[in-house]
């Protein structure tokens, strides 16, 4: 291995002097200005404070091609990642070459300025093939290029005005010079990254505290807390968690500062991209595992990369980043040692136990709230990863049924309510279609875009009251699948979601006539009343489906509880 001892000077930063600054803000409150995305925020960060040296702005359109097709920008130099300005076609169009634009954050602060050189289209269908090995939805990054990101590129150099600013966590974040200056004044001259978007265990506390010793170097745990994968454990949880793992080392051998980097699961791009960005911050190693910054499966089901082609295109040009890779060692529990060892290295295997629990075992043991053995977690990570993740029976969930005028919905939603409320330990909140249209809709009718506002305002409800732990119980009509669906999809962030459909047929709804307005909607007296002259789009794969004719209302609700025990909802 070469000895690579960090030159730790400060790097080029793109912000103005305190100064300039001052005045360059008040200029700049003139200019056209664009409110940047999250993603964008957090790109423009890591540009402005030397996290992509030797970037000085968004790509132009032709480093971009570079980038895209080979890796280098238009001089050549190797960088992996596009870094791009989108904004919609509407945007762009107000934009003239030249012209200089303040980026704001999205309460307004200005942040920096970009004079705009280049504005063009780009072929987003083969940036997904050349930098994320496939035009697959499946691809977060992908999906994001496709679906979120405009249409327009807009390329050109920053000035730097302030930090975006960050209440969470501030002394824990540190700029790449002010890593270079903390290793400086400790006399660290080899520092091992660990880059990482997971809570720790004990598995990786050795592998890197052993990456460390083998490289004879300091250790910066340097997690992403900018933006990692949909569905990861959000960053306040881990650094909770990280903070008690930092007590596990000796003292002295390692530090932890946090990177608001917006990650795009690129795998061996982007190893490499990581890797220029822990050159920056003045590490000399790093550590690249197996499927590194991997975004799961494709939509075949398949791997989008082998799990050792990021190490593969990291090694091919670590000395060109000028960062020296440490692949991970693949660490196990051996219950008869009781320690950690490295696999390869185990020569007795078949006489030991080699222990292991994998991320799919320990969410289902978090679900369940079983069991997690100390020695694959420490303690404190563990209770952590509790408070956020309770056991389903303690999570809140969302109970919507669906279907027409008079099936019943709101009689069995009453008696579901009662029925958990007697039980106790969650709140319980109705959200039935009468309540809401007087309280949350008063002003909307019943046209399809009316309806789908009104099932949204529902669905953006009970969501905060599933993130919140609660029992939500909506029963409006809600006769569009999509809909439904949409909704399903911002409840299951926090909590189960279950679909009921109330499926009492339209003639027994109608002879029933509960409220006499069937009869009205046949005179014509009300319009676009549902099942009359208005669609029902009756759910395929509900959770459940009830039956009303000839079953009381308590049995219904009773199944439903049952139900829900079934689901690990409510103990049993
Ligand atoms: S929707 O489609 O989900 O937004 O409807 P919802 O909010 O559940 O409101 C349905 C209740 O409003 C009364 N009502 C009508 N229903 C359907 N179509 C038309 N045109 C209509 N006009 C008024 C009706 O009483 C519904 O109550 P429920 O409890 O479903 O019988």
């Amino acid at each position: 291995s070469t000895l690579m001892q960090s030159n730790l000077a400060p790097i080029p930063e793109l912000y103005v002097s305190y100064d300039s600054a001052q005045k360059l803000k008040v200029e700049a409150a003139e200019l056209t200005s664009l409110d940047l995305t999250p993603r964008q925020i957090c790109d423009l960060e890591l540009l402005m404070n030397g996290g992509f040296n030797p970037l000085k702005g968004f790509l132009s359109e032709e480093d971009y091609n570079g980038v895209v097709e080979n890796m280098r920008l238009a001089d050549g130099t190797l960088w992996p990642m596009p870094i791009t300005l989108d904004v919609s076609e509407d945007f762009a169009a107000k934009i003239e070459d030249g012209q200089d634009i303040a980026l704001r954050d999205q309460e307004g602060v200005i942040l920096a300025t970009m004079t705009v050189t280049d504005k063009w289209e780009p072929n987003k269908a083969n940036e997904a093939e050349k930098v994320f090995g496939a035009d697959d939805l499946a691809h977060p990054a992908v999906n994001y290029l496709h679906n979120q990101a405009g249409k327009i590129y807009l390329g050109g150099p920053v000035t730097g005005i302030q930090q975006p600013v960050h209440y969470d966590f501030r002394a824990r974040r540190d700029t790449p010079n002010e890593l270079r200056a903390y290793f400086r004044k400790l006399g660290w001259r080899k520092v091992v990254a660990f880059q990482t978007r997971n809570p720790l265990h004990r598995a990786h506390q050795e592998l890197t505290f052993r990456a460390a010793k083998e490289a004879q170097a300091n250790l910066l745990i340097h997690p992403v807390v900018g933006m990692t994968k949909p569905g990861d454990v959000d960053h306040f949880t881990r650094v909770r968690c990280y903070e008690a793992v930092l007590d596990k080392y000796p003292s002295a051998t390692t530090s932890m500062s946090l990177l608001n980097l917006a990650m795009r699961m690129a795998g061996p791009r982007e190893a490499v991209w990581h890797g220029i960005i822990r050159k920056n911050h003045g590490c000399t190693h790093m550590i690249v595992g197996r499927d590194h910054a991997g975004p799961g499966k494709n939509s075949a089901g398949e791997d989008f990369y082998g799990p050792y082609d990021a190490q593969d295109l990291f090694r091919e040009h670590q000395a060109e980043i000028g960062i020296e890779m440490v692949d991970f060692k693949h660490m196990v529990y051996v219950q008869e040692r009781a320690q950690y060892e490295p696999f390869d290295e185990i020569e007795d295997r078949e006489n030991v136990t080699i222990l292991n629990i994998s991320g799919t075992e320990l969410r289902r043991r978090l679900a369940e709230g079983l069991e997690i053995p100390e020695w694959f977690s420490f303690p404190e990570v563990v209770s952590e990863l509790r408070k956020t993740k309770p056991p389903r029976s303690k999570q809140g969930f969302t109970v919507f049924f669906t279907g027409l005028s008079g099936s019943g919905k709101s009689t069995i939603a009453n008696a579901l309510m009662v029925k958990l409320m007697e039980m106790g330990g969650r709140p319980v909140t109705l959200l039935d279609g009468d309540i809401v249209r007087k309280n949350l809709s008063s002003e909307l009718g019943f046209s399809k875009e009316h309806r789908d506002l009104n099932i949204r305002r529902i669905g953006y409800v009970a969501s905060e009251i599933t993130k919140n732990g609660g029992i939500a119980i909506c029963a409006p009509i809600a006769p569009y699948t999509a809909t439904r669906r949409a909704v399903r999809e911002d409840i299951e962030q926090f909590g189960a979601f279950l679909e009921i459909h109330v499926a009492t047929s339209l003639e027994e709804c109608e002879r029933r006539d509960r409220k006499g307005l069937y009869k009205l909607a046949r005179e014509g007296k009300i319009k676009e009343f549902t099942g009359i002259s208005d669609p029902y789009e009756e759910p395929k794969t509900p959770e459940l489906r009830v039956e009303t004719e000839n079953v009381d209302v308590d049995n219904c609700a009773h199944q439903v509880i049952l139900k829900l025990e079934s689901m690990g909802l409510i103990a049993g």
